[in-house]
């Protein structure tokens, strides 16, 4: 399975000589056909550059040097330091910030030692920047989390409504199927894409929606309005499967398709024709990403989806469903894991005292022993660091100094904590550079293990070749460090198989039930959809399809949600709204994609999009070098000016950290504002001026 995005291709690998030479779609794998994205055809040269970090080294004092030392000292070292931090200020003195780029047994692994080893749940990962609000938003909705639908559905919609999502770019592989169902029956299908900018998947759409940033709110309720008034809801799936509908009428009422196009931008007429065209499916699909979830109201949002399947009976249907699409390729397996502050293994609640009991069980570990409050969240870590609140911090998989929002305040976070643990396969890295002790981690495909990517089918990754150096897999580091704290009753661990099963069984009798599955089915078999509780289960396609829900009484819940304006909504110093994501060709902090020859090439540079009127305002042509500025910092990109995104919004790609130079990070400008639930920061708004930098 490809490493990057949360579609889940399945690969074929060509090894020649103990490394990767060739990359395809897998025709076998039903994620994708055989389809593939450039991305995964320019992996093999960015897997064996000379920036691998080959050996584990240590600093020992703050103004010293890293130095190369073996493994077992660089463990040692760690484990005292980490004694002694947490008998001078306790266990919740201590943090891990993981990633939903591990496999599945290295979530587990690394959330049971914060959980059970060190007795804290500071244990949260990037996707607290990336899918709490989905996730958050189908626990409030439907009673659990768990995105219903499947890729199959594609094939069998018959509306598409693209939100916060630039799925060509992002999910190419999905994208192309939903440009293919679009394609042979272009009268039939309806693609309606929702996006301040008109990027390459607005390309197949019938109708675009340019929103005002962070106004999907007033759109979605408005369209729930028209298919009220016009009377194109499902009233009596309302009344068998839902509950809420008389608390969500009123407050939908006041959303007239006028008031919508007040507060998005939009005109009614688009409004309503948007909803008319979803009323009027006989399968209607919503796929949404960063759009809906990076926002101050993403839970809110994702709520608003939801009414909209539950109140017109889109859901648990064939290409019907509301269908968030992963961002990372296991970050469905973290949260599976455990792997956010406030969760516990197969869906469980740190706050709840029976979940509790039975993973205390299950870990035979004293009932009673685990920290029974959340911990902190990924920005709530490092706003502990920088106040002394925590004092040591085990960074794996992910590289907060490039990808977090106010990259200021992570910088003097990550130099005033006692100890830095970063676990990387690259070296420097934005955050490599303030480690005390550097890790070697294997990459992909260098270990063995699980994922599960966004229509909750896990995939067997099995080892291809050798990891470099001495990295080794990020289970195993984590094992040894465990056995190190003097834990291995605890980490018994063998292999990935073993860790598997452990989690497995833990998943019994939740939503994520794959207590029937295991490596060795997996392997023989090929993947396969959770839930599959039984070892002869083939595994589910859609979730709801008898209409019951994982509430008390069975019923989705309606929930009734405001729109609210951005956090720091433009004005006369900073009149523009700047709104941040990808690019095709890169992946995040460019860490890999950086490295390929071609993808660089296609894509050397940020480039700043900015409205044609906004430009002449503000005496910029297209080509010009800007200071975009906001009221965190600077940056400075080339822009393109165009009529492609919308009046008073600029678009800023945040692949480049500071290490590709200070000024190109969009990092420097975003806020740590965040969603009251979902703590998820508000990545796609904030104000910024701009102005022409002189050449
Ligand atoms: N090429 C590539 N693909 C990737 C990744 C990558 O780094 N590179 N990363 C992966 C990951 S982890 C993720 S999370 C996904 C992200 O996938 P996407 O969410 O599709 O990507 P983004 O570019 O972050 O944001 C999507 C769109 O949201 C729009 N937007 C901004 N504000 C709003 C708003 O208020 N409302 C609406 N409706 N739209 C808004 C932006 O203009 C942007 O086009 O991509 C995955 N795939
Ligand atoms: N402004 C802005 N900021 C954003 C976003 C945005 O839209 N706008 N999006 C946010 C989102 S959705 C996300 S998901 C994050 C992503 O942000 P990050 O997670 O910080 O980005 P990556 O570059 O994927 O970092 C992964 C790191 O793990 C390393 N690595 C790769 N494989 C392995 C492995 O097997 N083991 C170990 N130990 N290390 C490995 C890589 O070298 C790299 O350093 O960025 C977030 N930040
Ligand atoms: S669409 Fe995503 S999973 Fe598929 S090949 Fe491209 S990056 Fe990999
Ligand atoms: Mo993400």
């Amino acid at each position: 399975m490809c490493p990057y995005c949360g579609v889940g291709c399945g690969l074929l690998v060509q090894v020649r000589g103990g490394q990767v030479t060739k990359v395809k779609g897998d025709p076998a794998h039903p994620a994708n056909l055989g389809d593939i994205c450039a991305k995964a055809v320019h992996l093999p040269p960015v897997l064996r550059t000379a920036d691998r970090l080959l050996h584990p080294q240590v600093r020992r004092r703050r103004d010293g040097n890293l130095e190369g030392v073996p493994w077992e000292l660089a463990l040692r070292f760690t484990a005292d330091r980490m004694r002694e931090i947490v008998a001078a200020h306790g266990p919740d003195a201590v943090a891990f910030y993981a990633s939903g780029q591990l496999l599945t047994e290295e979530y587990y692994v690394a959330s049971k030692l914060a959980r059970a080893g060190f007795g804290t749940n500071n244990f949260d990962t990037n996707s607290r920047l990336c899918m709490a609000s989905a996730a958050a938003g189908y626990a409030r909705s439907l009673g659990s989390d768990g995105p219903p639908a499947t890729y199959a559905d594609i094939d069998l919609a018959d509306c598409f409504v693209l939100i916060g999502s630039n799925t060509a770019d992002c999910h190419p592989v999905t994208f192309k199927r939903i440009r293919r169902r679009k394609r042979e029956a272009p009268d039939d299908v309806t693609v309606i894409v929702v996006d301040p900018r008109w990027t390459e998947t607005a390309d197949v759409a019938d109708l675009h929606l340019p929103i005002r940033p962070g106004s999907d709110i007033a759109l979605l309720n408005a369209m729930l309005h028209v298919l009220w008034r016009e009377d194109l809801l499902d009233p009596r799936f309302v009344a068998d499967h839902t509950s809420g509908w008389e608390r969500l009428l009123p407050v939908i009422e006041r959303y007239p398709p006028e008031r919508g196009a007040a507060l998005t931008g939009l005109s009614s007429e688009i409004i309503v024709a948007a909803a008319r065209r979803f009323g009027r499916a006989r399968a209607a699909l919503t796929l949404w990403s960063m759009g809906i979830n990076q926002s101050h109201v993403g839970t809110d949002k994702n709520a608003a989806i939801i009414n909209l399947h539950l109140a017109t009976g889109q859901i648990g249907r064939p290409g019907a469903g509301p269908f968030s699409l992963t961002g990372q390729p296991n970050a469905m397996g973290g949260r599976e894991t455990g792997g956010l502050a406030h969760l516990l293994p197969g869906y469980r609640l740190v706050a709840d005292p029976d979940d509790r009991a039975v993973v205390e069980r299950h870990w035979t570990i004293p009932v009673g022993s685990l920290p029974a409050s959340p911990g902190r969240s990924a920005l709530q870590i490092f706003e502990g660091l920088a106040t002394g609140a925590v004092r040591a911090v085990w960074i794996l998989c992910t590289n907060p100094a490039a990808s977090m929002p106010d990259l200021d305040l992570v910088e003097k976070a990550l130099r005033q904590a006692d100890l830095v643990v970063v676990q990387d396969a690259y070296h420097p890295t934005e955050t490599t550079r303030f480690a005390d002790v550097l890790l070697p981690a294997a990459q992909w495909p260098e270990k063995a293990g699980v994922m599960t990517s966004s229509e909750r089918r896990l995939t067997y990754l099995p080892k291809l070749v050798d990891p470099p150096g001495e990295a080794l897999p990020d289970a195993v580091i984590l094992t040894r460090f465990a056995r190190e704290m003097g834990w291995k009753e605890m980490f018994p661990y063998e292999s990935e198989s073993e860790i598997f099963d452990e989690l497995a069984a833990l998943t019994a009798g939740r939503m994520c039930d794959y207590s029937g599955v295991s490596h060795m089915r997996l392997q023989s078999n090929g993947p396969l959809q959770w839930p599959a509780p039984a070892p002869d289960h083939p595994g589910t396609a859609r979730l709801y399809t008898d209409g019951r829900f994982p509430t008390s009484g069975g019923r989705a819940r309606l929930v009734p949600v405001e729109h609210e304006e951005p956090l720091e909504p433009a004005d006369a110093g900073f009149p523009l709204t700047l709104t941040t994501g990808r690019v095709h060709d890169h992946w995040h902090t460019l860490t890999r994609t950086g490295k390929s020859p071609a993808l660089r090439s296609r894509t050397p540079e940020p480039i700043l999009e900015v409205n044609l009127r906004d430009a002449r305002r503000a005496s910029i042509q297209d080509g010009d070098f800007v200071e975009i500025a906001s009221r965190r910092g600077k940056a400075v990109a080339q822009c393109r000016v165009s009529v492609a995104i919308r009046e008073g919004t600029c678009f800023l790609p945040f692949h480049w950290g500071r290490q590709a130079g200070f000024y190109k990070s969009a990092n420097n400008l975003t806020l740590g504002g965040r969603d009251p639930i979902s703590h998820q920061p508000e990545l796609k708004a904030c104000a910024v001026r701009l102005r022409r930098v002189l050449s």
